[in-house]
């Protein structure tokens, strides 16, 4: 042992770089995991958040890497974070900022970037791009350190804009050079800020409340519309609280389900054709009025045409005060969070509330019965082959036998499907396609929700869905999480069955080599593969999936016709409209 030794150790020690400067500012943060794929210039990034102990969970491809992040934010109300090369690895995590930023999900895109200089010149660098201006239209906010000493502000303000007000996609430049910067230790540790109340709580005015409760009160057909807002929010007590003090039937938006259980004798879920033209006031909790509500107006609201409104009332609690009118007139719009507004509407209504007319209770319940009872009669009928509501019959046993296990989804018909077919029964347990309807979460989604939760994840995948993200089963059994995938496979987007017009040697667009066998491709890294073709085999297999844990794959084999086109959104294609 040298004398010399203790004087570097001390002269090192009094030197930090920008690699630790960002892995202690999200440790500060209570940021623990990083989803990502390595290369220049992050991979030592990646290398030594693991060595300090982060969980650093690397991915086949960006695009997954980032849809994980953006869901671990919805999951958790911490931001996602997301780590990826420049340019090439930069764009394809690029995608799921926009996606983030979309449905208001938290999330941190960290991308790494050739210098500056070099760039604005265009000099032609290795993997040379203006990044921070082609992210900043799709991020709720974008921006760049320079400087080991503002890496802390540049952490503090990426996670302020990320879940603070209406969360969204942050993006955060870190060209290369700024992460082998060293700085005085002493100085870099004091230049980290620990953000101190993220997502402040927005108290809504109270007249706003008051505005509210007058509409509310005036109701002869009340309803209440759950959105994914109010799942973020994590106020699942004050919600189910307000619905069951208030009596409301409600309907659940997609990811809002199981914020009360489906089976809440509240719940209007299979009566909404007929509730939504007929309630003449709609609460929206932090559900907007976009596609998937059909703007607020046309048919589905009662409206002549379908550009005309309905005659409802509408109260919105956003916590975004540019929501409001954004489709049809608001007439007392919240604003505030989601768990602040309904603790004061939930003050205001008190304990002697009058529960909403009897006659449109009963009428919802007339409707409910009878399409419950036609659906429980598709479910048990057992063709062969084994088609989108026999296997979703399994589906729904087991995640009710199953309630904690989070279920991702995504797809046309089998999306569709899931969504109506499977109850849930716990907030936040149903990760899916969200406001564009993209394909590609998949794999991502199981990859965080199992890391984030602990808990067993099953996806429900069309098999054309399935395909954008498949190869992150390897990723799924590197890290040994206890995800099911079910693909239903009808060979193809929507249906199977279409045929070359022409005769020609090539395929239709829509369709797949027939037969594919996708559990393989689980086998193939060490996962259980399953091909599975009446409905007894894939209870089966997914009874064992999540009795070990294991990963797997179900190639459950759907016939090839049973789909319709675009799922039940088959209006929307433009050859629709010709008339
Ligand atoms: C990124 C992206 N690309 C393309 C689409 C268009 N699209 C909608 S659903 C779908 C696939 C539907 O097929 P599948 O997943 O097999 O479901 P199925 O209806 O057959 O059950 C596609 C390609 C999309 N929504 N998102
Ligand atoms: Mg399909």
């Amino acid at each position: 042992m040298g004398t010399a030794e203790p004087h570097v150790a001390t002269a090192a020690q009094s030197q930090v770089d920008g690699f630790h400067l960002v892995i202690d500012a999200l440790k500060l943060n209570g940021i623990d995991t990083l989803f990502g794929l390595p290369g220049i210039p992050i991979t030592d990034l990646a290398r030594m958040a693991q060595a300090e102990g982060m969980r650093v969970i690397s991915f086949r491809h960006e695009q997954s890497a980032g849809y994980a992040a953006s869901i671990a934010g919805f999951m958790t109300q911490k931001p996602g974070i997301c780590l990826t090369v420049s340019a090439p690895g930069f764009l394809n995590g690029l995608t799921a900022l926009a996606h983030a930023t979309t449905n208001c999900f938290p999330m941190i895109l960290v991308s790494g970037s050739s210098e500056r200089e070099v760039v604005d010149l265009q000099q032609g660098d290795y993997e040379e791009m203006d990044q921070l201006a082609i992210a900043r239209p799709l991020a709720k906010a974008a921006f760049r350190v320079l400087h080991a000493e503002d890496i802390g502000v540049g952490i503090a303000r990426a996670i302020r804009a990320a879940v603070s007000g209406r969360p969204g996609g942050v993006y955060l430049d870190m060209p290369g050079k700024l992460l082998a910067q060293t700085m005085d230790a002493h100085a870099g540790r004091g230049s980290l800020i620990k953000v101190v109340d993220p997502a402040p709580r927005q108290i809504p005015a109270p007249e706003a409340v008051q505005r509210a409760l007058e509409v509310l009160k005036g109701a002869q057909k009340p309803l209440v519309i759950l959105g994914k807002g109010a799942a973020y929010a994590q106020a699942d007590a004050q919600i189910r609280s307000l619905i069951e003090k208030t009596g409301i039937p409600y309907l659940p938006m997609s990811m809002a389900k199981g914020l009360l259980p489906d089976t809440h004798a509240q719940s209007a879920s299979a009566a909404r054709s007929y509730v939504l033209p007929e309630a003449d006031v709609v609460m929206l909790i932090g559900a907007r009025l976009n596609w998937l509500l059909s703007h607020g107006k046309g048919k589905t609201w009662g409206g002549r045409g379908h550009k005309d409104w309905g005659g409802q009332k509408f109260i919105q609690i956003d916590i975004s005060p540019q929501e409001a009118d954004s489709n049809v007139r608001i007439d007392a719009p919240v604003v505030g969070d989601i768990g602040s507004c309904v603790s004061a509407l939930l003050a205001g209504v008190g304990s002697s509330w009058p529960m909403p007319p009897a006659d449109w209770l009963a009428a919802i319940a007339e409707h409910k019965g009878r399409n419950v009872a036609r659906m429980a009669e598709t479910l048990a009928r057992n063709p062969a082959p084994m088609n989108f509501h026999s296997a979703l019959n399994v589906v729904r046993d087991v995640v009710k036998a199953n309630p904690e296990a989070i279920l991702v989804n995504e797809g046309a018909n089998a999306l569709d499907f899931t969504r109506s077919i499977v109850d849930m029964y716990r907030p936040r347990k149903r990760l899916d396609v969200g406001t564009w309807g993209v394909m590609g979460i998949g794999m991502g989604y199981c990859v965080a929700a199992a890391v984030v939760s602990g808990q067993q994840v099953i996806a429900v995948e069309g098999d054309s869905a399935f395909g954008f993200s498949g190869m992150e089963v390897e990723t799924i059994c590197r890290y040994r999480l206890p995800v099911c995938v079910v693909v239903l496979n009808n060979n193809g987007v929507y249906r199977g069955t279409d045929v070359n017009p022409t005769g020609g040697p090539d395929a239709a667009p829509t369709v797949f080599v027939k037969g594919a066998r996708y559990e393989k491709l689980m086998e193939a890294f060490g996962g259980v593969g399953v091909h599975a073709t009446t409905p007894a085999e894939l209870r089966e297999a997914m009874e064992a999936a999540v009795r070990s844990r294991k990963p797997t794959l179900i190639n459950a084999v759907i016939d090839e016709s049973a789909g319709t086109e675009s799922g039940r959104i088959t209006s929307l294609n433009p050859a629709a409209k010709k008339k």
